[in-house]
C-alpha cells in the first residue's frame, strides 16, 4: 500500500491480505502439517472435479488459456486470499464447525489483523472524531454451553461507512474499527461503535474481472467480524448481520445464517443497541 494513493485498489488490498496471511498463518509450517497420504486424496480429487468439468463442458483452448492467463493474475494482484476466502472458505468453516452446540460462526475472510487494541470489557472501539455511521451499543456476555459466564475476550472488526477496512485501504488511522474487548470473570462487556456499510469485493482486481464476466455481483451484507475467545473453549470466529439488508439472502461470499442476523433496537437518537451474546463449546 503506498501513502500517495488515496483511492483503495484491489492490487493494494490484495497485496496486504496476503502479506498479512503469511506473517500470521506460518503457511509453510502448515503444509507440513499435512500428510502425503492426505496432500495425495485431495488433490486427486480437486483434479478429478477439474478434469471432469472440462469433459462435461467440452473445455476450449480459449477457455484454458483464459483460466491460466486469469490464475497467473491473481497472484499477481495477491487476491488468492481474497479469491479464497469469498467462493471456498465458508464450506471449511462449515464442516469444522458442525458438531458445536454453542454460537455458529461464520469465515474469518482476508482482512482480520490480530492483537487491536485492548479496550476493557467497556469501551469505544477506536474510530475518528465523527466517524460516519449510525452509532451502534453492543451489551451482552459470553457464557459456556451450561451456562457458566466465561471470562473471555471479543475481538471486533469492520468496514467503515464506505465499507472500507483499515489497514487494506489507504488513508485510514491503522486500527480503526478494530478492537479488543476483554470481560471480567462475569462474561460482560459493553462496546461502542457504529453500524458498517455494504461491502462490496474490489472490483477492480482479478476477482472482480471473475465476477464481470460470469455476470456475478460482487457484494457482501454489512457485517460485524468477531473472534470470541475463553480459555478452555473452542475460539469462535463469526460475522453478524442487519435484517433487511439486501444481500443477507445472495451475499457472493456465501456466509450468511440465520443464526447470525443481529435484533437492532433503535435507541431513540438515531442509533441501536444490540444484545447479541456468545455461547462457547468447552475443547
Ligand atoms: C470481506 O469483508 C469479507 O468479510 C469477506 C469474507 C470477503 C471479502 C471481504
Ligand atoms: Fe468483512
Amino acid at each position: 500500500m503506498t501513502t500517495t494513493e488515496h483511492s483503495p485498489s484491489a492490487a493494494a488490498s490484495g497485496a496486504s491480505a496476503t502479506e498479512r496471511f503469511q506473517q500470521d498463518k506460518s503457511p509453510y509450517d502448515a503444509v507440513k502439517n499435512v500428510s502425503p497420504e492426505r496432500v495425495d486424496k485431495l488433490a486427486r480429487q480437486v483434479l478429478a472435479g477439474v478434469h471432469q468439468t472440462i469433459r462435461d463442458n467440452q473445455v476450449t483452448y480459449d477457455e484454458y488459456n483464459a483460466l491460466k492467463a486469469w490464475m497467473i493474475q491473481v497472484g499477481l494482484d495477491g487476491e488468492w486470499p481474497l479469491f479464497l476466502d469469498v467462493w471456498v472458505e465458508h464450506v471449511v468453516e462449515d464442516v469444522n464447525t458442525a458438531h458445536r452446540h454453542g454460537n455458529k460462526g461464520s469465515i474469518e475472510g482476508p482482512y482480520y489483523v490480530p492483537d487491536a487494541p485492548e479496550q476493557g470489557a467497556e469501551g469505544t472501539i477506536p474510530m475518528r472524531d465523527g466517524e460516519a455511521g449510525d452509532p451502534l451499543v453492543w451489551e451482552a456476555q459470553i457464557t459456556s454451553t451450561d451456562g457458566t459466564p466465561l471470562q473471555g475476550k471479543v475481538e471486533l472488526w469492520h468496514a467503515d461507512a464506505d465499507g472500507y477496512y483499515s489497514q487494506f485501504a489507504p488513508g485510514i488511522p491503522e486500527w480503526n474499527l478494530r478492537g479488543t474487548f476483554s470481560t471480567g470473570p462475569d462474561g460482560k462487556f459493553k462496546i461502542t461503535t457504529i453500524r458498517p456499510a455494504p461491502y462490496q469485493i474490489p472490483t477492480d482486481g482479478s476477482c472482480g474481472k471473475l465476477i464481470a464476466a460470469a455476470g456475478w455481483h460482487a457484494w457482501r451484507p454489512a457485517h460485524l467480524h468477531v473472534k470470541v475467545s475463553a480459555p478452555g473453549h473452542e475460539l469462535l470466529t463469526a460475522q453478524l448481520y442487519f435484517p433487511g439488508d439486501p444481500h443477507n439472502g445472495d451475499d457472493i461470499a456465501d456466509a450468511v445464517k440465520p443464526e447470525l442476523i443481529l435484533d437492532p433496537k433503535p435507541d431513540g437518537h438515531g442509533g441501536y443497541t444490540i444484545d447479541y451474546g456468545f455461547v462457547l463449546d468447552p475443547v
